[in-house]
């Protein structure tokens, strides 16, 4: 059987050793060589149906009502729900992400390369994680942008307190106006399927669903077809009065810059990563990373400052 055969550690010609397998579980080892005999277990297709609907429409229910929403799964939303999540296990955290795969633009370093780069001291982030690097000096060498998504993602995922509501996105935010000082304050997030979303002007109207939320996180990137969401809609019910709008880039003070204006621009509202850049007209940094892992964290301890962390 091939898994009992044992790889002793060989150099695979590009000067890396590779490990000793370690085997795989009992159960799957089982399996090879015996596929003649093998059957799944008997289903009913409605099965499948009320096992998917029964669990979405139950979290949909519970999380009507949520602690905090993050808007965008991008590397600042997941860096922020990781931190919210491990540190308040207690505390119920929808997230809203409009594309299909979270991830935003971390999946790649830039211009489509693997690689991507965290200048220090965002390496704390990626030990707090588990994604191993190259050291090189001021800064650390993931070997692919993916590993350091789909391990936040994995261990965002696995959170009991925490759901994904991917392709869904938030198309408008629930303001309520204090009465005394009149000052407006988000408090939550109108939502609706992505596809809906994107066929409001070919089809009559289609009203969307909500989130209320006490604190709301919102990292939905620079300006672009999805992107700096909150922020715009933050000017056209004027409570902005204008966007900065992105600056050149400039890696040297583009990543400080962010990570220090990570902060609530209207009372229930943090907004962190790119999105920061269009409210302050910061620069960009282009494909370096620290600033949307820090920032995310940052993020998290803005919000959690209203449940007495
Ligand atoms: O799909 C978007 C993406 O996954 C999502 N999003 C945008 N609008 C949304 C909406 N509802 C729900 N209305 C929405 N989701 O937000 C996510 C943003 O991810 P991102 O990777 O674009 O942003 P980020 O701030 O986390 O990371 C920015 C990464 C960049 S851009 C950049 C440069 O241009 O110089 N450099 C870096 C490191």
């Amino acid at each position: 059987v091939l898994a009992n055969k044992k790889v002793e550690g060989s150099n695979n010609g590009n000067g890396v050793q590779a490990s000793k397998q370690e085997g795989l579980t009992k159960d799957v080892e089982s399996m090879l060589g015996n596929w003649s005999n093998f059957t799944f277990a008997p289903i009913r297709e409605s099965q499948v149906s009320r096992a998917m609907t029964r669990r979405y429409f139950a979290d949909l229910d519970a999380y009507a009502e949520s602690d905090i929403v993050i808007i965008g799964a991008g590397s600042c939303g997941l860096s922020a729900a990781y931190t919210l999540g491990k540190l308040r296990p207690d505390l119920r955290i929808a997230i809203v992400e409009a594309g299909v795969s979270p991830g935003g633009g971390a999946w790649l370093g830039g211009q489509l390369f693997s690689a991507m780069v965290m200048r220090k001291p965002a390496d704390a982030f990626l030990d707090e994680v588990g994604v191993p690097y190259e050291d090189e000096g001021h800064f650390v060498v993931v070997k692919h942008a993916a590993l350091f998504t789909s391990t936040v993602l994995s261990k965002v995922l696995q959170m009991p307190n925490i759901k994904l509501f991917n392709a869904t996105a938030v198309e408008d935010l629930i303001t309520r106006r204090d009465a005394g000082t009149g000052d407006v304050r988000i408090a939550g997030v109108v939502t609706n399927w992505t596809l809906v979303s994107m066929h409001h002007d070919d089809q009559s109207c289609m009203d969307p669903n909500t989130i209320n939320a006490p604190m709301i996180i919102s990292t939905t990137g620079h300006d672009g077809p999805f992107g700096a969401f909150s922020v715009k809609r933050l000017v056209s019910m004027k409570q902005l009065e204008q966007l900065g709008g992105m600056r050149g880039l400039d890696m040297q003070t583009a990543e400080d810059a962010i990570v220090k204006n990570t902060r609530e621009i209207v009372p229930g509202l943090v907004v962190g990563g790119m999105e920061l850049s269009e409210v302050d007209g910061a620069n960009r940094m282009g494909p370096t990373f620290g600033a949307m892992a820090l920032s995310g964290v940052k993020a998290a301890e803005e919000v959690l400052k209203v449940f007495d962390l």
